[in-house]
């Protein structure tokens, strides 16, 4: 599986991140790396999530810069010749989904950039890099968590204004219109991000109609078709140092729907 890694850069931590992290990123750059299939999408992210049991770490990429994931895609990108050497992986520190949460980060390529990093509860720790950008215009699973943040901010320990951001349209597609995933949600009577069964059908319906059928509502490539600009969108965020390519190898990659 082949997936774009984007990196957002933090802007803000949150306080209880930052008292982690003082002192320990060496002046490093750090990044948020989300691993996406959808890198036409980027427009429209509005926050982005981890989940709350996952382990995350701050791994030293070089002395410039480090990234927040799991251990696992660390290691993975280890191999990848993504670190300055290869097969070493230098943790700077650990630290717990739950003490990300409230980071302002800058999601490249955003219409609107400055995003807060959210709670979810399907986030996987075996698939990617444990860490989801979300854009609730075409992604069911990201649409259904903002609702449920949305409606109750107090239960899941989130300030309001971290979700204030609307879906941004980004693709049309003729029988959704602009944004998908709302309508695909609506559709199959999906209430919350429990439904886990219903969001991995409408993820298909989703990922299918906006490849086959959607047309760029924004951006560089604009009125082009998604199967057009997808790879024209990736190379100019890596052309750009925004993202890279991440690999999983086949096999050893979790479905949420599986
Ligand atoms: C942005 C985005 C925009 C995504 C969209 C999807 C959609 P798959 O198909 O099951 O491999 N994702 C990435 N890592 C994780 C994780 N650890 N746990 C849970 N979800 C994760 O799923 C790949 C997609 O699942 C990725 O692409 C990411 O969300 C999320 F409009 O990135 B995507 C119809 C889907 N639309």
């Amino acid at each position: 599986q082949e997936y774009t890694a984007v990196k957002a850069e933090v802007l803000e931590w949150s306080p209880d991140a930052k008292a982690e992290i003082e002192g320990k990123v060496g002046g490093r750059k750090v990044f948020f790396v989300a691993a996406t299939l959808r890198p036409e999408t980027m427009y429209g992210q509005t926050n982005c999530f981890v989940g709350t049991a996952i382990k995350y770490g701050v791994f030293a990429v070089n002395e410039k810069e480090a990234y927040v994931c799991t251990y696992r895609a660390a290691r993975n990108m280890a191999f990848q010749g993504i670190t300055s050497t290869r097969g070493e992986i230098n943790q700077l520190l650990t630290i717990d989904g739950t003490t990300l949460v409230g980071t302002k980060i800058k999601a490249p390529f955003a219409i609107h950039p400055e995003v807060y990093v959210l709670p979810m509860d399907n986030v996987l720790a075996t698939k990617g890099t444990g860490v989801v950008t979300s854009v609730p215009s075409d992604s069911p699973d990201d649409f259904q968590t903002v609702t449920d943040l949305k409606k109750k901010p107090e239960f899941y320990k989130i300030d309001p204004s971290w979700i204030a951001l609307d879906p941004v349209p980004v693709l049309s597609t003729p029988t959704y219109g602009e944004l998908t995933a709302a309508a695909i949600v609506k559709q199959l009577k999906i209430q919350s991000q429990k439904d886990t069964k219903q969001l991995a059908e409408a993820k298909e319906i989703a990922y299918k109609e906006g490849f086959y059928n959607g047309t760029m509502l924004v951006g560089e490539f604009k009125g082009e078709s998604v199967q057009d600009a997808k790879p024209k969108v990736r190379n100019s965020m890596i052309e750009q140092g925004l993202a890279f390519a991440y690999a999983e190898p086949e096999g050893l990659v979790m479905s949420r729907s599986a």
